[in-house]
């Protein structure tokens, strides 16, 4: 067993083409000018690897080659309309819409997203077989939001299940864990597996943030997948605290409870305290923590086998520093800090209040049903 932390990245993450709105596409009626960066601009993402490689931190990686997804691959959690949708969209040269409105892609767009479910299956399959002992993929597109039947809101394939059915189908396990504390609800993470109980997905999120319909407590899988869906919808405003009190009460003594042979973490960033498309108030050192934690939690029930996989993020100010935060807690050596603890620290954020504490109490109760 090594304890060779596995880093994937690729240049062609910051090639997506999001198109010229702000976040919905730049239109002429209703006066939604253009913009040179989209929301999700990858130059986010991009800014978070070159701080990666500018921290020291890369010293202290090891690289991992993206090899491009296959169809197979695709197919083990999507239907083939996913795949001909974006074939179709990814062909024409100026790109197009996915199909829900919001998520433009441009010509190529296919093969990046390839290249994203891709480098989740390379640090998957290194982490299962301990030619790393961790990892982080830093890929993009995401992949949350994206159900079994379709692309939505910025994803394209779901690169999480994707390399959780590689895990299980090719690599032999019978039982993965994926927790999402992306702000968004893992919508489509909950779909693919909603019946199923061997892939346990948990989603902390900020409640009714996107999708605005899902992401419920009730939520909780059928069939033989009920019970094995957690959903912690939090209330906006939350920070350190709630996030650090949801880790404590549900996400780790689930995680025991369950006793997965793999852990996949969704690692958004849009939950930070400068986020533009969340509400809620975590810190680098806010998402450091929740990362120590759930390495150790993988220590104690799956030989150390996490993987962290990149979902949402929206600062580009910020991002970077909460990514390598969490590079942190895997290579176990601080080589930067947070240099905007100056204006982000002492906001309130690590006051646990009490409707936060309620909504996770709430949540503790169901898992009597998971087993
Ligand atoms: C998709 C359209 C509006 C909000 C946006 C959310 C994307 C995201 O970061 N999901 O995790
Ligand atoms: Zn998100």
């Amino acid at each position: 067993m090594s304890n060779k932390i596995g880093y994937v990245w690729n240049t062609l993450y910051s090639w997506m083409d999001t198109g010229s709105g702000p976040v919905f596409a730049a239109n002429f009626e209703a006066k939604l000018q253009p913009i040179s960066h989209h929301m999700a601009h990858p130059d986010t993402k991009r800014r978070f690897n070159e701080l990666v490689c500018t921290s020291g931190q890369m010293d202290l990686l090891t690289s991992i080659k993206a090899i491009a997804a296959t169809d197979e691959d695709i197919l083990r959690v999507h239907t083939p309309a996913v795949l001909d949708n974006l074939k179709r969209i990814s062909g024409l040269a100026g790109g197009g819409d996915v199909g829900d409105g919001i998520t433009h892609v441009g010509n190529g767009a296919l093969n990046i997203a390839y290249l994203s479910a891709g480098g989740a299956i390379e640090l998957t399959k290194q982490v299962v077989s301990r030619e790393v002992s961790t990892g982080y993929a830093l890929i993009n597109p995401p992949g949350h939001h994206a159900t079994r039947n379709q692309s939505m809101g910025f994803c394209l394939f779901n690169n999480t299940s994707v390399a959780a059915a590689y895990a299980k189908d090719v690599l032999g396990l019978k039982r993965v864990a994926i927790v999402d504390w992306d702000v968004h609800h893992g919508n489509g993470t909950q779909d693919i597996w909603w019946e199923d109980s061997s892939v346990l997905t948990i989603s902390l999120h900020q409640n009714l943030c996107f999708p605005s319909d899902s992401g419920f407590t009730s939520e909780r899988g059928e069939g033989e997948g009920f019970g094995y869906n957690l959903n912690i919808p939090l209330p906006p405003g939350g920070g350190n605290a709630a996030y650090h009190y949801a880790f404590e009460k549900v996400v780790i003594p689930a995680l025991k409870k369950y006793q997965p042979e793999l852990i996949i973490i969704g690692s958004g960033f849009d939950a930070s305290i400068m986020d533009p498309l969340g509400r809620m108030m975590v810190t680098a050192d806010g998402f450091k923590t929740m990362a120590k934690m759930a390495v150790d939690c993988a220590e104690e029930v799956c030989g150390g086998r996490i993987a962290f996989i990149q979902e949402g993020g929206y600062s580009p100010q910020y991002l970077p520093f909460c990514g390598v935060a969490v590079v942190q807690a895997l290579t176990q050596c601080d080589t930067i800090g947070d240099s905007l603890i100056g204006l982000v620290g002492g906001m309130g954020g690590d006051i646990l209040l009490e409707h936060e504490k309620q909504i996770v109490d709430e949540v503790e109760k169901l898992l009597v049903d998971l087993h």
